[in-house]
């Protein structure tokens, strides 16, 4: 059996982009608690590659400074792994680490064509500095890879609309403000919110968008907010929210992709350890990275 990519584990110590920055401890956690050893298998290595930090800041606008200047660096950090065929996987570190991460795919890609990505969150992130009052920038990577936001955030290696409104799919959202779903519509995304998730079920729901982000892309991503767990699975994220979705279902969904050859990164965000009870979101979030990625599970579920 061939060698598959090496996983290329990213830190991305990121907290500035968050008013709690307990999360900016999480990927140090999840490296210290084993998290490649736990990924590496027979015909797939997983090593750690580099640990991003951001600068500690407390101002808003300056953490939304500190944030851009993050993403610099964690695109740099991502484009080099790229380059080299393996496949990054980036730790957070809250979630504005998303318009690094995957600026940095969209650009590797944009000789040979558009990147897809599945977004799987409680929030929206689609939130501009016009529209959000705590001016977080966790609150909006999504609007930042759609074109819209803070320069430092849309227009890393100088271009913009990083990711086409058509390829790219959020699921799970139970928390976000008018002025985000507003944006969205406006532009077209497609948005499966929890209530359609409970309706139809993860694996239908996850199906779809796998559908939709490969159709007219040459690569595809995702990014997973733990937030999109219910709390019960996920207790230490930076912003829990009520009636999630399942681990269980999750797992069962998510199982193998990342051994698609068109499957590009995959990003896992909002771990705070300093809000997790007894390492059960540490554990979630190690089962979701390991069954995505592992490949005898693509096996397995080719085979079914
Ligand atoms: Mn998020």
């Amino acid at each position: 059996m061939k060698k598959h990519k090496t996983l290329a584990l990213i830190g991305a110590e990121v907290g500035e982009g968050a008013s709690d920055s307990g999360c900016k401890l999480g990927a140090q956690a999840l490296r210290d608690r084993g998290l490649a050893a736990h990924l590496a298998e027979p015909h797939r290595d997983a090593r750690w590659v580099d640990m991003v930090r951001a600068r500690p800041e407390d101002q808003p606008q300056a953490r939304l400074d500190s944030v851009e200047e993050f993403s610099v660096k964690l695109a740099s950090v991502v484009r080099r792994q790229l380059q080299q065929g393996a496949m990054p996987v980036v730790v957070g570190g809250d979630h504005s680490c998303a318009a690094g991460t995957w600026s940095a795919v969209a650009d590797a890609w944009r000789d040979k064509g558009d990147i897809g990505l599945i977004w799987i969150d409680a929030h929206l992130d689609a939130h501009t500095p016009e529209s959000s009052d705590s001016l977080a920038p966790h609150g909006m990577p999504v609007a930042a890879l759609l074109g819209h936001g803070s320069p430092g955030l849309t227009s890393l290696y100088g271009w913009k609309g990083k990711i086409k409104p058509g390829n790219l799919v959020i699921i799970g959202a139970r928390s976000y403000e008018p002025a985000e779903r507003a944006l969205l519509e406006s532009l077209g995304v497609r948005v499966m919110y929890m209530p359609e998730v409970d309706r139809r079920g993860f694996g239908a729901c996850f199906t779809e968008a796998l559908a939709l982000v490969r159709q007219r892309t040459v690569a595809w991503g995702l990014s997973f907010d733990l937030d999109a767990l219910d709390p019960a699975d996920a207790p230490g994220t930076g912003t829990p929210v009520e009636a999630g979705i399942a681990l269980v279902e999750a797992l069962q969904a998510l199982r193998g992709h990342a051994a698609d050859p068109a499957c590009v990164a995959v990003e896992v965000t909002e771990y705070n350890p300093l809000h997790d009870v007894d390492g059960r979101t540490a554990e979630s979030a190690f089962a979701l990275l390991s069954a995505f990625a592992r490949v005898e599970l693509r096996e397995q579920a080719l085979a079914a």
